[in-house]
């Protein structure tokens, strides 16, 4: 390994449209009503269960989620439609993903003090890409002029952490000088509006990173990657059954097993103590213990979640400022949460703390690095 391996910008691009738990609940709830009415007879029968009614009062406090951004609101709040209208676009145009990343892309650019030239690998990072092939990234890498390389990498809730890793390997092997770590988590074209325990959980965001050799450093706030780590393990908690088979099935495209639907219980008592020993174990790493970690970037899928997790690595609860939440404004954003934190919350570190980015979800999957301010 020639030199520290750095992250030295970052960006976030958030979407004009906010969505209010009570906007939601009230387009659900009206839909539920009419979908109860409408099947009446299946549901007396008890061919077909009933729509329960979503309550404002129990996301935020079941989540701690009070609103999401979402890239179109239209539709979303439609009770016939009861998802989002995002019209094609042709394809000669910039997709809708590609668009997204670029306004995260230009502002990490601009946090790093770098330029295209100076990036020689772009890697889009994401729950979902919204087609396979050409690659997001290659399409982002073309607009923006950059040389080089750019691929897809899909790791759900953990693809941004598990590409800085490979961004982190691919600096310190000497094969890229600087990469660009984009996430653009379009989530809501997968999130069902039907589903009364999931309609609340997600909103769409951009964020992006630079990774690059401490030398070239040209910004103000950068930290040194002491070590990255990724686990993963099997589990159902978390599914999706949409892909390009689909097709093949013959099954129907708009199937609740289609959109994302979870286990909601099940994967917090499940990866709340993976996640606490994963960073147990990432710090002994360094000789560190959790008192010596001034900020705790967090997966941001559910407030309780984290409080739990700070409250058994440091035996107290966390400080706001120590471990910060976005959920409140952003709700779940897939990847992008912890690199939200991030981005809004590390001017502020002096030289020489640490900091600890980590996600965890769907795979299940968990990923960290430890940072240090330089
Ligand atoms: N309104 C009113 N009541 C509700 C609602 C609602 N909206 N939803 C559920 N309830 C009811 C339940 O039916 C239940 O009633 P009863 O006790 O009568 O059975 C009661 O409230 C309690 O339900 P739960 O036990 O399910 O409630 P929880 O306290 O567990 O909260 C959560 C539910 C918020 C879902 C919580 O379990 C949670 O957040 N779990 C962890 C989830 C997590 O981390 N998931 C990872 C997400 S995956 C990811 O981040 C990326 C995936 C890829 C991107 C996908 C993009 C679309």
């Amino acid at each position: 390994m020639s030199s520290a391996v750095v992250i030295s910008g970052s960006g976030l691009w958030t979407p004009s449209y906010s969505v209010s738990n009570q906007e939601l609940v009230t387009a659900y709830n009206a839909y539920a009503e009419q979908f109860n009415f409408d099947n009446k007879t299946q549901i007396g029968s008890g061919e077909i269960l009933a729509k329960p009614m979503s309550s404002a009062e129990f996301i935020e406090k079941a989540s701690g989620i009070k609103s999401r951004y979402t890239y179109i609101k239209d539709g979303i709040l439609d009770t016939n439609r009861m998802r989002p209208n995002i019209p094609p676009r042709a394809d000669d145009s910039l997709s809708d993903q590609a668009e997204m990343a670029i306004y995260a892309a230009k502002s990490a650019l601009q946090s790093a003090n770098k330029t295209a030239d100076d990036i020689d690998v772009v890697i889009v990072a994401c729950a979902y890409t919204q087609r396979s092939y050409p690659a997001i990234a290659i399409e982002v890498q073309g607009a923006l002029g950059i040389k080089g390389f750019a691929f897809d990498m899909l790791v759900a809730c953990s693809a941004a952490t598990f590409a800085l890793h490979r961004a982190y390997e691919m600096v310190a092997a000497g094969t890229a000088k600087s990469v660009l770590v984009v996430n653009p988590e379009l989530t809501s074209p997968q999130v069902n509006y039907c589903d009364r325990d999931s309609h609340f959980i997600f909103g769409d965001v951009a964020t992006a990173m630079v990774v690059e050799n401490k030398e070239s450093v040209r910004s103000e706030h950068a930290f040194e990657i002491l070590s990255t780590k990724a686990v993963t393990q099997y589990s159902n908690n978390i599914r999706s059954n949409f892909g390009y088979v689909s097709r093949a099935n013959d099954s129907d495209p708009f199937a609740a097993d289609k959109l994302f639907h979870q286990a909601g219980r099940k994967v917090f008592k499940e990866v709340c103590p993976m996640a606490v020993e994963h960073i147990e174990e990432h710090l002994t790493r360094h000789q560190l213990s959790s008192s010596d970690v001034s900020r705790w970037w967090l997966h941001q899928a559910n407030i309780n979640m984290n409080t739990l997790i700070t409250r058994k690595l440091l035996g107290r609860e966390a400080s706001k400022q120590e471990a910060p939440i976005v959920l409140d404004t952003y709700a779940n954003t897939a990847s992008a949460g912890s690199i939200i934190a991030f981005n809004l919350y590390h001017q502020d570190m002096r030289q020489g703390e640490h900091g600890l980015l980590c996600s965890f979800g769907a795979g299940y999957s968990i990923g960290s690095l430890v940072l240090r301010k330089i």
